[in-house]
C-alpha cells in the first residue's frame, strides 16, 4: 500500500508510516522527547534496531518493596532481563520527566527515594501532576504503576512489559468502584503484560470479568501443567499457582504468547494483552496459609480508613501482608517477579523473531 504521512512524528523524528487508515505492523505512534518524557539512548537505539526491549515498572520499588531490597532488586531484574538476551526499559519519573530507561545511578537514584512525600505512586491519571509541575520548580518523583507504565511503554513503541503482580477490582469493589486503573489501561492501550496474576487480597473473579468486558486476552501460561477436559488451566494467584479460577486461555510456550502479540499488532487492535505466569512451585506458598494472612491484613486496611484508601489501599495491604508473614511473602514475590521478567524476555524475543 502507499505510505502517507501520518499528523504526528516519531521518537526517531521520522514519520511513522500508513497504509489504507491502518498503521503498518512496525509503526507506532510514537511521541519525541520532550520536556516531560524522555527515552535514554540506548533504549532508543534498541527499539530502532527491533532488539527485544522489555519494560520494568517501578512503583513495585517506590510503594512495594522495603528499602533497601528495593535497590538490589531494581538492578537484578535488569539482569535477569540482559542474561536472557534482551534489553531492559525501566520506566518511571525522576526529577518531574517521565523515563525509558534509566542508567544504574538514576535506577538508585529513584528507588532509594522511596518512602519520601514528594515520590508518588505514578497511574496514568498522576502522569500531569509528576511531571506537569516541574515547570513550576516543584520536581517530583515517581514509580509508575503497571498501568503508568504501559502508557510510556507504548509511546516509546516498546510492547512487552514483565512485573510482579495486576492490580485489579478490589474486594468489595463493585460497591466502593475501586477498580484499578490497570485494568482500564489494558483495554485500551496495545502492550502484553506479563505477571504471575493477582493477589489474593483481591476479588480474581470479578477482576476477570472486568478484564473481558475490558476486551483483554488473558493466557497463563500451563507451565508442565496439564489442560483439563476444556483445553484450560487454572489463572495463578501470585503466591500460588491455582487462584481457584480458571484461565480464559492456556498458553503452552513463549512462541505462541509471541504469536498472539503479533496477530494483535498485525490487525493493529488497540487493546493490550495479560499472560499470566505461575510461581515456580518450589516457592510457592499454599493458598489457605496466605488467606488467614490477607483477613488479617484486610481488617487492619479497614481500621486504618482514609490512611487505606484509594491509592493508597494497594501499598497499605502490601505493607501488612509482609509484617503479617514476617517476611516470607517478600521472598516468594522476589522469585515469581524473577521468574516473569525471564519469561517475559523470552516472549519479546520471539515478538522480534516474528516482526524481522
Ligand atoms: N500488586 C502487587 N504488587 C505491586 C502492585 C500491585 O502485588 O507492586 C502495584 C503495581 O504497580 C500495580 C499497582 O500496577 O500496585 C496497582 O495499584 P492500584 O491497585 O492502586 O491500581
Ligand atoms: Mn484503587
Amino acid at each position: 500500500g502507499g505510505i502517507v504521512r501520518c499528523s504526528r512524528p516519531s521518537v526517531f523524528g521520522r514519520w511513522c508510516r500508513r497504509s489504507n487508515g491502518a498503521h503498518l505492523s512496525q509503526t507506532r505512534h510514537l511521541t519525541t522527547n520532550n520536556a516531560f518524557f524522555k527515552v535514554s539512548e540506548e533504549i532508543r537505539e534498541a527499539i530502532n534496531s527491533k532488539k527485544p526491549v522489555v519494560a520494568l515498572e517501578t512503583t513495585i520499588y517506590t510503594h512495594g518493596f522495603p528499602y533497601p531490597e528495593n535497590v538490589a532488586l531494581a538492578s537484578h531484574l535488569e539482569s535477569v532481563v540482559r542474561v536472557n538476551g534482551g534489553v531492559p526499559a525501566t520506566i518511571g519519573v525522576l526529577d518531574g520527566v517521565a523515563r525509558v530507561g534509566l542508567n544504574p545511578e538514576e535506577l538508585i537514584r529513584l528507588t532509594s527515594s522511596a518512602g519520601n512525600p514528594d515520590t508518588l505512586k505514578v497511574s496514568r491519571r498522576d502522569l500531569a501532576y509528576a511531571t506537569g509541575l516541574h515547570l513550576t520548580q516543584r520536581t517530583l518523583n515517581g514509580g509508575t504503576t503497571i498501568a503508568g507504565t504501559m502508557v510510556l511503554a507504548h509511546l516509546a513503541g516498546i510492547s512487552v512489559f514483565a512485573t510482579g503482580g495486576l492490580g485489579g477490582v478490589h474486594r468489595g469493589g463493585h460497591v466502593s468502584m475501586d477498580v484499578s486503573a490497570d485494568l482500564t489501561e489494558l483495554g485500551r492501550t496495545p502492550v502484553a503484560v506479563v505477571v504471575g496474576g493477582c493477589k489474593g487480597f483481591l476479588d480474581i473473579g470479578r477482576t476477570l470479568e472486568f478484564l473481558e468486558t475490558q476486551g483483554v486476552a488473558v493466557g497463563t501460561f500451563a507451565d508442565g501443567r496439564a489442560e483439563n477436559e476444556k483445553g484450560k488451566v487454572p489463572f495463578p494467584g501470585f503466591w500460588c499457582r491455582d487462584s481457584g479460577l480458571t484461565s480464559p486461555f492456556a498458553i503452552r510456550d513463549e512462541r505462541e504468547a509471541a504469536a498472539m502479540v503479533y496477530a494483535q499488532n498485525e490487525m493493529g487492535l488497540s487493546s493490550g494483552i495479560l499472560f499470566a505466569n505461575p510461581i515456580p512451585e518450589q516457592h510457592e506458598i499454599p493458598r489457605a496459609e496466605m488467606e488467614v494472612i490477607i483477613e488479617e491484613a484486610l481488617v487492619l486496611a479497614d481500621r486504618a480508613g482514609a490512611a487505606a484508601m484509594g491509592k493508597d489501599n494497594t501499598p497499605f495491604v502490601l505493607d501488612a501482608i509482609k509484617q503479617l508473614s514476617k517476611g516470607t511473602s517478600v521472598k516468594a514475590n522476589r522469585e515469581l517477579v524473577s521468574a516473569n521478567v525471564a519469561r517475559g524476555t523470552l516472549v519479546a524475543r520471539e515478538v522480534a523473531a516474528l516482526q524481522r
